[in-house]
């Protein structure tokens, strides 16, 4: 193959503390089962699986002034902060397999720190059915897995936002959302307020991914740090159905393919969160298994005329 990637750490977050369906806790190990690592390996990408992060139990408590799990989900974030955080130390990238999509705050601030560090220029793809920009006040839920986006642009509890030390870890300009077709009331009016870079189903059904991808990729540079924080549910649930928070209308299989290949054509890919595989939820491991595929064409699989 003709494209070098950089070496992988993979490790796993073994929790559902930031979501409203159990089961997200399962995930690592069903990427693994469906040979995750393996299917790297065989790409001859370098990959190590460093094995679980630890953290507090789910108390599977109601929300406390708007939050629910908020300490448990704090300890699971700064477990993942220092995973990352030692991996991109070593110069490897890190896979975090979750767990639900709270754990993105850990693995994000990670990221922008390190990128502060080096100079390099981070940009957020957010593959997501949802915004993941609620907070403690418009929250309907209090679900933490509803609002990592928002922590990591400054507006949640102290220790979230916090996280990796710089506040905000991250702003606006430097993301992009692609494939949201479920965002709360009041939600919505603060990501018209921020600014967020939103390719909505209704943007993709209109301009066709190939076109919303060049809009999501351009601008980028040799210096760009790219970070994916894939969402299962960003794929439609006839698809995707072993995930906490199903929304029909998501991408096809072919569209999420055209997504990874045309990141993965870049070359900038730095980082990769795999979040929100609900095993027990699922069809037979589907989801982690077509998961573990989109990874794969992520890494060039499917680039076949471009080598
Ligand atoms: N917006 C809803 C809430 O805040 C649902 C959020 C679901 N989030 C995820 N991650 N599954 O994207 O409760
Ligand atoms: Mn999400
Ligand atoms: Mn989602
Ligand atoms: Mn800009």
């Amino acid at each position: 193959m003709a494209r070098h990637y950089p070496p992988v750490s993979i490790f796993g977050v073994p929790t559902d503390v930031g979501a409203g369906a159990r089961g997200a806790s399962m995930g690592p190990e069903a990427l693994r089962v469906a040979r995750l690592a393996e299917a790297l390996a065989a790409r001859g990408v370098d990959v190590r699986d460093t094995g679980d992060v630890a953290g507090p139990k789910n108390p599977w408590l109601p929300p406390r002034d708007g939050y629910r799990h908020l300490d448990e989900v704090v300890a699971w974030n700064r477990a993942v902060f220092d995973a990352s955080s030692a991996i991109l130390a070593e110069g490897r990238m890190p896979l975090m397999l979750g767990g639900d999509h709270c754990l993105a705050v850990g693995s994000v601030a990670a990221v922008a720190d390190h990128c502060r560090r080096n100079g390099k220029s981070l940009r957020v793809l957010w593959l997501d059915a949802h915004t993941d920009f609620n907070t403690s006040a418009i929250t309907p839920s209090g679900n933490i897995h509803g609002m990592p986006v928002a922590c990591l642009c400054g507006i949640g509890p102290e220790p979230l936002v916090r996280m990796g030390g710089h506040v905000p870890a991250l702003v606006p300009d430097q993301v992009r959302q692609i494939g949201i077709r479920s965002v709360d009331q009041d939600e919505k009016r603060l990501v018209k307020e921020h600014g967020l870079d939103i390719y909505d189903m209704r943007y993709i059904d209109e301009v066709g991914m190939r076109q919303t991808m060049q809009q999501v990729l351009m601008g980028l540079d040799e210096s760009t740090h790219l970070h994916v924080s894939f969402d299962v549910d960003i794929l439609d649930p006839s698809i995707a159905p072993g995930t906490g928070t199903p929304i029909p209308g998501g991408v096809n299989y072919r569209e999420a393919q055209l997504i990874m290949e045309m990141i993965a054509d870049t070359g900038f890919l730095g980082s990769l969160d795999v979040v929100e595989v609900n095993p027990a939820l699922d069809d037979r491991n589907s989801t982690a298994e077509l998961a573990v595929d989109l990874v794969e064409s992520l890494f060039g699989k499917s680039t076949l005329m471009r080598d």
